[in-house]
Order: structure tokens, then sequence, then C-alpha cells
């Protein structure tokens, strides 16, 4: 696909994004626009619904089409808002993992439980990117932030068999470094009724990356990469040990 066919979805008049050079939010945003002209979505009746963070700028202000810039936590109780009032809506929320997974936490979890009709992309850099680098609930352990600086203590939450075990039809993880999985597992998302979440590893090279000595965004990507393993992989592991790891793929709860 040219780049044209995805800069029509832009909203005019930007000069150029709010991310740091190598912010993997940026193609969070790609894939997002790729999977949207591939399902043809109509932007009069799509609404994009975001909390606060970094994260949250992927749709707001980008995007050409309704965007709600909600309060901090709080997207996914705005999205099932929005889609109560006019189920005709496609409803995409798209924030970070302290949005949606730390204060947003409850909303999340209930709404996979009710199987509301969303799109959830949680955009996971393992930190709180907008205020400096703090440890989330994504944090690895042992990883280095402005609040951990001898190394995170607690163990994070997978957000896959978090939302699976409360009830999600449709749950996916891609790193950025992998668009054209991410693409199609937001495409898969898109077209299953009920509630589907993505999530997307994104790295945030300005505080994780510094704080974990991670190198250039090409070592980061190349990092990530390696460090995917598929489910069959992952069964052979401990549990912490998967928790170290990117199992990626696609899973299906009907
Ligand atoms: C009620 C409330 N508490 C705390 C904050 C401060 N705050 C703004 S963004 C943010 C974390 C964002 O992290 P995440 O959702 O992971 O997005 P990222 O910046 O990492 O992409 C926090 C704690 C706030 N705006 N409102
Ligand atoms: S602080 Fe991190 S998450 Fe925020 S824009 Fe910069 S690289 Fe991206
Ligand atoms: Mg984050």
């Amino acid at each position: 696909m040219i780049l044209d066919d995805i800069r029509q979805y832009l909203r005019p008049g930007l000069a150029q994004t709010t991310f740091c050079a190598g912010c993997g939010h940026g193609l969070i945003l790609g894939a997002l626009l790729r999977a949207i002209d591939a399902e043809k979505l109509d932007m009069s009746k799509t609404v994009f619904v975001s909390g606060i963070g970094c994260a949250a700028w992927i749709p707001s202000p980008h995007i050409d089409a309704d965007t709600l810039h909600t309060l901090h936590g709080r997207a996914v109780a705005y999205a099932t808002g929005v889609k109560l009032a006019n189920p005709e809506l496609t409803v995409i929320v798209v924030s970070g993992d302290g949005d949606l997974s730390s204060i947003g936490g409850n909303h999340l979890i209930h709404a996979a439980r009710r199987g509301v009709d969303l799109t959830v992309l949680c955009a996971n850099n393992q930190i709180y990117g907008m205020t400096g680098g703090q440890t989330a609930c994504t944090t690895p352990l042992g990883a280095f932030t402005s609040t951990a600086p001898k190394g995170n203590v607690h163990r994070p939450f997978d957000l896959v068999e978090l939302v699976r075990a409360a009830g999600s039809a449709y749950a996916a993880r891609w790193p950025v470094s992998r668009p054209i999985e991410m693409t199609r597992a937001i495409r898969h998302a898109l077209q299953r009724p009920g509630f589907s979440m993505v999530e997307c590893i994104s790295p945030c090279p300005t505080h994780y990356g510094r704080m974990n000595k991670q190198g250039s965004i090409r070592e980061i990507h190349a990092a990530m990469d390696q460090n995917c393993i598929t489910p069959d992989q992952a069964a052979e592991l401990t549990r912490a040990e998967r928790l170290q790891r990117i199992v990626v793929g696609e899973w299906i709860d009907e």
C-alpha cells in the first residue's frame, strides 16, 4: 500500500507527530490506518476514544474522524457509553498500558466480561511514558524505571491472559517490529463482534530504552523481534520465564 492511501485518514494541517524519535506509537497508528483502509471502514460512522498518555495521542489529534480524548483511565467507560448510545457506530479505543490496565483496569476487565462491542488497542510500552517513565503494572520484573532505580520487584500483568480470563472473544499480541501481523490482528479484531483487544508492544526509547540501556532503535527492534515466541514455545516455560518473553499470536474464545 502506498503512503497516500493512509494519508487520507490523517487530520489536515498536522505538521508532525508529537512522538519522540523512535517511539513505537506512530507505528501503531500506521498499522491501525492500514487495517481501517483494508476493512473499508466508513469514517463518518467510526469513533476513536483515548484516555491520557503519549499513546492517547495515537488517534487524537492524528485521525480525521470523531475522536474523544477523555480522562485518564476512562477511555473504555466513554467508549461503552458511545456504543450504547449509538450501536451502529464502530468504536475503537486506543490508549496506553497505564491508561487501560493500571488506572483503567476495572473498566477493561468488565468491558471484556460484558462483551461490549469495542476494539481496544493497548499500546504497551511497559511504562508510564508521558509522565517520566514510572513503573506500570506491565513493567517486567527487574526492569529499571524512574520509580524503581534498583529494578522492579513486582511481576507484570499478562494483558492477553487478563482479558481472556475476563471473557474477551478475541485477543492478540504483536510488537511494532511485526507491522504486517499487527495490521492483520487489528483487522480480525474489527471484524469480530463483541470485545476484542490487540496488545501492541511499543518501545519508549526516551524513558524505558534509556533507563534499561537498550541502545539504538534498530537494536531495540531487533531485540524485541528476537524475544518473540509462539504460544507452543511459551507452553514449555514457567510463568516467570514467559513474562520475560513476548508471546505473540491471536487467541479466539467463542
Ligand atoms: C487521574 C490522573 N492521574 C494521573 C495522571 C497523570 N498521568 C498522565 S498520563 C499517565 C500515564 C500514561 O501512561 P500510559 O497510559 O502507559 O501511556 P504512555 O505515556 O506510556 O504512552 C499518568 C499517570 C492524570 N493525568 N490523571
Ligand atoms: S516519552 Fe516515550 S512513549 Fe512518550 S512519545 Fe516519547 S518515546 Fe513515545
Ligand atoms: Mg505506557
